[in-house]
């Protein structure tokens, strides 16, 4: 396969000035007709007319009115065209039905839909499939079925066709089609200048009453973006459908937002707080696209951090600002750490902004979203609220309507501020967390003392990057005076050198400092630090970040310790646990983070990260030590917790009961390791919504009693396809380290084991390798068993098994009886006749 080099960039040789598209749908036989204008790009490279196009049946084509036979190779054709502007006709046949890799058009239970990112179009039609090709559409559905929607605004319908018009110049990639018997919850939105919106989320017959809340995160997402942003809605319809195949959680059409049903359905019954929350911020993240993504765009798909990782961003303040700021935070740097970091410093590590790809579909990924998101908040740190946001709004005037790069982007930072961005920009092109150690220095005086913080940085070699640059890093810091007091406010210390002091002076005594507050650089702190100094820190720091970061360092001090066979700080750590749990001025959301303990994987990344080789069981059984410890050194206070944290009143999905259930769920995980389940078994007989009965059947499987509540959740759900998928899940990834893979290759065999159905897939295949100690089991069973599934999925959906590969991206953290498992399991798969591109290009990676 091809390698495609960011260096190759050239503009494609034409512009489009129009585009028309006729839909008849057949599930086996759909036709596609499509009228395009095309005019010469002035100035582009001279070469052949090529129009991407695969798995397509060219009936017909014509310029100018005119037959042609154009040349068709498996990825598109060439054809001679005239020199001046043409319009190219075509008809081509598809086969929606058999489409399962769910790109392109496709079926899912009789309902056409499409997903066209990246490169989807092409299996649509013959067209320059490339985003900056950007371009006007109409299109005309033929079908019998009654809902039939595309991109837009609707300019026409009648008995058997329907008809949109997208005034918006946009690339293929946001290009959609749904068609089917489906049902709407409306409602409508007013935008600032007056602009009246129909709001549309269209499901199934039978899921209507699980529409609400996610439009109220629509109208919300709406506002916000008028309010925070200035950026208005600029159509008069927005629709939203629901999709039950889905390789992903939703795409950003233009004006037609395509779902997966598990990232926009809920009702307090079958949808946890987490899938509340996720939808919402889902629900923020396609729309607020509208503007950084769709009106303005990527120029290729090197820059899709340009879109992902600003929209992320947004997602996330405004999830912040919807509930609560510190949580959120904590929230997102876990997920980075358990994910960004783990690909970061692993065979897959790429930049921001890669240079090169096989599959682009292969780099949407924690690397280009989360830490894209990271690079953003750290420009706002550095250059203050008022200029990013007076830089956002060059951004958009100066770009509206086109497709952009990194270099546009940094470059209305740079005008707006004055600042140099170049070093910065190494965050983009260089990959690998970096190292930030930390030494100190006090030196009493006679006008106070001076405190010294020495900073020096090293990033780790990555795949073809041998040799880092220093990075412009904010640090932000302040300082605490032993009685507990903030002698120095926070400040961002801007460090760009290798090595660099900076000093703090007029000081009384020696400070304590608090480092990276709000963890305000994606990077990895080295720092010598005491146990007593983290109790410190977890008592007094101001900066709530900090203040859960030094509880984190302290469990996983006791960890590690534990691990190695060395004495553990046990007794001061479940003190401050206590002491933090017990306050009651802290928000419950934020004792609930702080009382859950690090994750198998994050532990094993950390160990690893220390030059140790982690054993997933020890680390396993550490933590369930440590657990069995807090629980029974706390039972009295969590049992206190357990009642007040009770929820009274019909259910509500906010931070403020959401954050009180969390806290509640945190002090029964541990009560059932003393209680022998008895309250998750009352609290699982008594739920009225799924946070207490999922949760309860959590704690209940956690330790191995969970038989009869698994078949009663069973029997109350087994006709709702998004809570089946977590029976599913669950009991694969909480299953004993040593019967997960025989747990999951049981329910490969259940009757309801749809395995061609990405979020079914992904619960019992990505359960068992989100089950670190059971999917690492020494026997290797899971590892075969992860192996066997993705060699049936690749030839049906290479994409989600592209994606399930990255179960394998650890592989170098472990000894060499399982690295050597590992690698049997990929040179297998690797071998498999007929892989796929997508799963190719990994697995190769994850070899190299
Ligand atoms: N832009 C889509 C992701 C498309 C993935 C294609 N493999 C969803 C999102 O980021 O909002
Ligand atoms: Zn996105």
């Amino acid at each position: 396969a091809q390698t495609i080099y960011l260096a190759d960039y050239a503009p494609f040789t034409h512009t489009v000035e129009q585009v028309h598209l006729t839909f008849r749908l057949a599930p086996g036989a759909t036709r596609v007709l499509s009228r395009i204008s095309f005019a010469p790009t002035p100035n582009a490279p001279a070469g052949p007319f090529f129009l991407h196009g695969e798995q397509l049946n060219l009936i017909s084509a014509r310029i100018d009115g005119a037959p042609v036979t154009p040349e068709v190779t498996a990825t598109g054709l060439t054809c001679p065209v005239p020199d001046g502007p043409f319009t190219w006709e075509a008809e081509v046949e598809i086969s929606p039905e058999t489409n399962t890799a769910l790109e392109g058009l496709y079926m899912s239970r009789s309902m056409y839909c499409t997903q066209c990112e990246a490169e989807g179009f092409r299996k649509i039609t013959f067209y320059p499939d490339r985003p900056d090709v950007m371009a006007p559409f109409t299109v005309r559905i033929e079908s019998d079925l009654p809902v039939l929607l595309s991109n837009g605004n609707p300019t026409g319908n009648g008995d058997g066709w329907a008809e949109w018009t997208d005034p918006w110049p946009k690339p293929a990639y946001l290009f959609a089609l749904v068609a089917g018997e489906l049902v709407n919850h409306a409602d409508r939105f007013t935008t600032a200048s007056g602009r009246d919106v129909e709001l549309n989320i269209w499901v199934r017959p039978g899921d209507e009453h699980k529409c609400a809340f996610g439009m109220d995160a629509l109208k919300r997402s709406m506002q916000w973006d008028e309010e925070v942003y200035g950026r208005e809605y600029d159509l008069d319809v927005f629709n939203i459908v629901a999709v039950d195949d889905f390789n992903m959680g939703a795409m950003e059409n233009k004006g037609l937002n395509i779902f997966n049903s598990s990232a926009v359905l809920a009702s307090p019954e079958t949808s946890t707080d987490a899938n509340f929350e996720r939808i919402e911020g889902i629900i923020a993240h396609e729309y607020f696209h509208n503007w950084t993504g769709n009106r303005i765009t990527c120029r290729d798909w090197f820059q899709l951090c340009l879109k992902e990782g600003l929209t992320v961003f947004r997602d996330q303040q405004f999830t912040g600002d919807m509930r609560s700021h510190a949580v959120k935070r904590i929230e997102d740097v876990l997920m980075l750490r358990g994910r960004q970091f783990r690909e970061d410093n692993g065979p897959l590590a790429h930049p921001v902004r890669p240079e090169s790809f096989v599959e682009i579909n292969n780099f949407y990924t924690a690397t280009v979203y989360e830490k894209g998101a990271e690079v953003i908040g750290m420009l706002k740190r550095l250059v203050g609220d008022d200029a990013y946001y007076q830089a956002l709004d060059l951004y958009f005037d100066r770009h509206d309507g086109q497709a952009c790069t990194i270099e546009d982007w940094l470059k209305v930072f740079e005008d707006t501020t004055g600042r140099d961005l170049s070093q910065f920009k190494r965050w983009y092109a260089q990959a690998g967390t970096p190292r930030v150690r930390v030494d100190e220095a006090w030196s009493p005086g006679p006008k106070g003392g001076t405190y010294t913080l020495h900073l020096r940085q090293t990033t780790p070699p990555t795949p073809g990057q041998p040799d880092k640059e220093p990075l412009v890093i904010p640090v932000a810091v302040g300082l605490l005076s032993p009685n507990g007091d903030e002698v120095v406010p926070t400040q961002v210390l801007e460090f760009t050198e290798v090595s660099q002091a900076f000093k703090f002076e007029g000081l009384a005594s020696r400070p304590v400092p608090s480092i990276l507050r709000g963890f305000s650089a994606p990077v990895i702190l080295e720092r010598q630090s005491s146990a007593d100094e983290r109790a410190f820190l977890l008592a007094h720091d101001t900066d709530p970040f900090n203040k859960w970061e030094a509880g984190r360092g302290l469990a996983k001090d006791v960890l590690s310790r534990t691990i190695a066979g060395k004495p553990a700080p046990t007794a001061s750590f479940v003190d401050a646990l206590h002491a933090m749990a017990a306050d009651t001025r802290l928000d419950p959301a934020f004792r609930a983070l702080a009382l859950r303990l690090p994750a198998q994987d994050d532990m094993a990344q950390t160990l690893f990260d220390s030059g140790l080789t982690p054993d997933p069981l020890q680390i396993y059984s550490a933590l369930r030590h440590l657990r069995e410890t807090i629980a029974a050194q706390m039972g009295g206070l969590l049992a206190d917790l357990y009642d007040e944290m009770a929820v009274p009143g019909p259910y509500r999905p906010d931070a403020e009961d959401s954050g009180r259930r969390s806290l509640r769920q945190a002090a029964l995980s541990y009560l059932t390791l003393i209680d022998g389940g008895a309250r998750a078994r009352t609290q699982f007989a008594g739920a009225d919504n799924m946070t207490e009965q999922l949760g309860a059947l959590s704690c209940l499987l956690d330790i191995g009693a969970a038989d009869t509540a698994l078949a009663d959740f069973r029997t109350q759900w087994q006709n709702d396809r998004l809570v089946m998928d977590k029976w599913f899940g669950l009991q694969v990834s909480l299953a004993p380290p040593d019967t997960a893979a025989v747990r999951a290759n049981a329910l490969t065999e259940d009757r309801d084991f749809d395995w061609k159905n990405p979020n079914r897939f992904r619960a019992v295949i990505g359960g068992l390798a989100m089950n670190p100690a059971g999917f690492h089991d020494p026997s290797g069973a899971s590892y075969a068993l992860v192996t066997d599934w993705l060699i049936r999925l690749d030839p049906v959906n290479p994409q989600t098994t592209a994606r399930m590969s990255t179960a394998f991206e650890t592989w170098k953290r472990y000894d060499a009886d399982r690295q050597g498992m590992i690698r049997e399991n990929l040179e297998r798969l690797a071998a498999t006749p007929g892989l796929s591109r997508d799963t190719t290009e990994m697995v190769s990676r994850i070899l190299a």
